[in-house]
């Protein structure tokens, strides 16, 4: 404020030497923060992900769409168009908590109204914190159609990160089938019910390979060995390093379904930021990575110079039917097209969950980092159950499947509408007598819209629950992710919760995040401040699933918003007000 100020008046003093510019732009770079600009248009596109044609959803022409780099403060505008011929689209902006812009989360449904065919809608909020994200569509199953790319926020201008490295490379893994978001959306609401499968491919920031291995010496089923000039869709984008120097690795997962692990042969990674936040360093050979779930690792280019090395991504908690996704570190002076010589690293067994409970162990916030409240106002206990609504298969929460309504919640609360969605809260935990390692006894369900309200600035608990899905001994993993908000993970624990097992708590050293994983059978613990007035989902990051109904919704302090953009709201109920008052 002070400094804009100084250079209004130093511009009425300078204006008759025509330096008024000149002042401008130097007090701009001392305040430092900015607004970058993007005008993107959503549209489909013949494409090959996976050297395979199909149907991707794309942005301006790129599959994934283009890569939003801004630094901690800056105001992001997203002018978006959508140029899809017959559906409405919106995008969220994954990891940005919109403080104070809630109406730009890009939910559908939930914090905005579908923006139509042919209408342009504009995402303007402040990315407020450092750290490697990522956007997506989250309207039906866009994100399984390809809407996502990667969003990165660097430091503020002056300001440093907590270690060093010499370059950095960027990892968007997704997972892909031949048949498309639509067919797979149908084919998980038929009765009888049919699963999507395994996906085809894994990809690499939108890149990856069906039928041909880039290690095909070593691939097993045999596979022929792929052959890229190097201009091809699918081709892989490999990594350039130079001896000895240390790089920094953002990874990001906007996977429809496959956990992940990644691992550098030969390179040891260090773990130091996970969801935004920055973590006690700590180094491991493999790291899982779930949907929703974002990482930096730091790795020194410490290997044998003539060689190169493979990247490689594999499928975890779930039995794999899709080959390992690949790609070449390369050092510098070697050619990037001399294949490495040893085998790509093995994925842990997709059911060592031993292993994949030490790593998420393993993660704890930076020493000085924001501490939670040693104590909560409300507990939230949510069952995670696999379910039948009339021989539907759905997955609910506390016994209700979530289905969301016509008018986002955010309009219908904000202006008092009734009849828009269920006036009774879901409950806030589930029968004691319930077995958790059993499938339901009465797997019947219902529907429901209704959510949690949510007191301004009172600390929630939550208790996410595993459970025995349908079938006997099958319990999956399931990744849930909060809108709005990072949480504290305080802990997970196997099999059913009691209040024993608060003593396990961790509130000393507790990671923030804003995804997080339940182990088949197990709980998982967090704590967040309901401190940002909004709607906002909290669901499994799986598709089918949130598709499947596994989501609920929070909301908070919505009263005290002024100034929601009506373009948000112009649907449901709350289009019907706008229209009733003549605005
Ligand atoms: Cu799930």
């Amino acid at each position: 404020m002070a400094l804009a100020s100084l250079a209004a008046r130093s511009c009425v003093l300078v204006i008759v030497f025509g330096l008024c510019f000149l002042s401008i732009s130097i007090e701009a770079k001392r305040s430092s923060t900015k607004v970058v600009n993007f005008k993107w248009e959503v549209e489909y596109m013949h494409w090959s992900p996976d050297c395979n044609e199909g149907v991707v959803m794309g942005i301006n022409g790129q599959f994934p769409g283009p890569t939003i780099r801004a630094r901690a403060g800056d105001t992001v505008v997203v002018e978006l168009t959508n140029k899809l011929p017959t559906e409405g689209v919106v995008i969220h902006w994954h990891g940005i908590r919109q403080m104070g812009t809630p109406w730009a989360d890009g939910t559908a449904a939930i914090s905005q109204c579908a923006i139509n065919p042919g209408e342009t809608f504009i995402y303007k909020f402040i990315v407020d914190k450092a750290g490697t994200y990522f956007y997506h569509g989250h309207y039906g199953m866009q994100r399984s159609a390809g809407l996502y790319g990667s969003l990165i926020v660097d430091v503020a201008e002056y300001k440093k990160e907590p270690f060093h490295y010499d370059g950095e490379f960027n990892l968007l893994l997704s997972d892909w089938w031949h048949k498309n978001a639509h067919e797979q959306e149908l084919d998980l609401s038929s009765k009888p019910f049919r699963w999507i499968g395994e996906p085809q491919s894994l990809l690499l920031n939108g890149r990856g390979q069906y039928n041909c291995s880039l290690a095909a010496q070593f691939s097993n089923p045999p596979l022929s060995q792929c052959k890229f000039t190097g201009t091809e869709q699918c081709a892989p984008q490999t990594m350039t390093v130079q001896p000895n120097k240390i790089y920094r690795l953002r990874i990001a997962s906007t996977t429809a379904l496959a956990s992940l692990n990644l691992a550098i042969g030969g390179h040891k990674m260090v773990v130091v930021e996970a969801d935004g936040n920055y973590v006690e360093p700590f180094s491991v050979y493999d790291m899982d990575i779930y949907s929703g779930e974002s990482y930096s690792i730091l790795f020194k280019a410490d290997q044998n110079p003539s060689q190169n090395y493979w990247i490689s991504v594999g499928v975890r908690g779930r039995k794999p039917n899709t080959p390992q996704a690949l790609t070449i570190l390369n050092y510098s002076p070697t050619l990037s097209t001399k294949l490495p010589t040893s085998r790509p690293p093995t994925t842990p067994l997709w059911n060592d969950y031993y292993h994949s409970k030490s790593f998420t162990n393993r993660i704890k916030a930076l020493r000085g980092s924001p501490k939670p409240p040693t104590t909560y106002n409300r507990r939230i206990m949510l069952l995670n159950t696999q379910n039948r609504i009339d021989g539907f298969t759905k997955w609910a929460i506390n016994n209700i499947s979530l289905s969301l309504p016509v008018t986002p919640y955010l309009g219908s609360i904000k202006y008092n509408l009734k009849n828009a969605f269920a006036n009774s809260q879901p409950p806030d935990s589930f029968s004691p007598s319930y077995d958790v390692m059993r499938p339901p006894v009465n797997p019947n369900t219902t529907h429901g819209d209704g959510i949690y309200m949510l007191k301004f600035n009172s600390t929630i608990d939550v208790i996410l629950q595993n459970a025995n899905a349908l079938a006997d001994n099958v319990s999956e993993i399931h990744p849930w992710h909060l809108h709005g908000h990072d949480f504290w993970v305080l802990g997970y624990g196997e099999e059913k919760f009691t209040d024993k097992d608060v003593v396990k708590f961790n509130l000393k050293n507790p990671p923030l995040r804003n995804s997080v994983v339940i182990f088949p059978y197990g709980w998982t613990a967090l704590r967040f401040v309901a401190d940002n007035p909004g709607a906002w989902a909290f669901h499994c990051h799986i598709e089918p699933h949130l598709h499947m109904g596994m989501g609920v919704v929070f909301a908070e302090g919505i009263y005290r918003l002024k100034n929601i953009p009506k373009e948000a709201l112009t649907c449901g109920l709350t289009g019907k007000m706008f229209m009733d008052r003549k605005h």
